[in-house]
């Protein structure tokens, strides 16, 4: 389905991958990513990202995120299966994968708009979750209009267009005891 947001063009598949398959993928990743807690500066200081990350993607595929330059570790079978199923849902290829793991509603993500220069101008990109449904939402950078959707378990957005161009885009902290989350972002770095 294609959400009303004004200005962008994002689609959701609520149930893209069916729960037993979702069941395994979630596990699976857990297991067997190599998950790092990577460290940013702010405002001098070292401090750890409230979530722990992974990328991957074709090999020259570096990439820059809030000012960690990141090598792509490789491909895995269950990533190269579900990048499979996202350019069919989403019609365009993807070359790297950003894996988030929110292992519970202390980990976040603030808002940010996926616009590095190497994603070009009107990126496509593809948000898959696993585990732990969680609120996402965009605000419109001018109106400040905030839209709330849930992410289910086995679900994948494609936002396109001038989404990012308009919106930043987050997840929030919680102080629910909720379980992990699992998000891949599949994208396609322009070299
Ligand atoms: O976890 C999510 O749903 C969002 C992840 C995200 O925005 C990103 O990786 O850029
Ligand atoms: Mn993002």
């Amino acid at each position: 389905m294609l959400l009303p947001l004004p200005d962008a063009h994002v689609q959701y598949f609520p149930n893209a991958i069916a729960s037993a398959h979702a069941d395994n993928y979630f596990e699976t990743l857990k297991a067997q990513l190599p998950w790092r807690q990577d460290v940013i500066k702010l405002f001098g200081k070292s401090v750890k990202i409230p979530r722990l990350q992974s990328w991957h993607g074709d090999p020259q595929c570096q990439y820059t995120y809030s000012h960690l330059t990141m090598q792509p570790n490789p491909w895995t079978h269950e990533l190269t299966d579900i990048k499979t199923l996202c350019e069919s849902l989403s019609g365009s290829r993807f070359n790297s994968v950003l894996a988030n793991w929110y292992r519970d509603g202390q980990d976040s993500m603030s808002f940010h708009a996926d616009d590095e220069a190497e994603l070009g101008a009107n990126p496509v990109i593809a948000s898959v979750t696993f585990g732990q449904a969680r609120p996402f939402v965009f605000k419109h950078k001018v109106t400040r209009a905030t839209y709330r959707y849930t992410l289910n378990h086995g679900s994948v957005l494609v936002m396109a267009g001038e989404t990012q161009r308009h919106y930043v885009h987050g997840i929030a902290k919680t102080a629910k005891p909720i379980g992990g989350r699992i998000n891949l972002t599949f994208r396609q770095l322009i070299l």
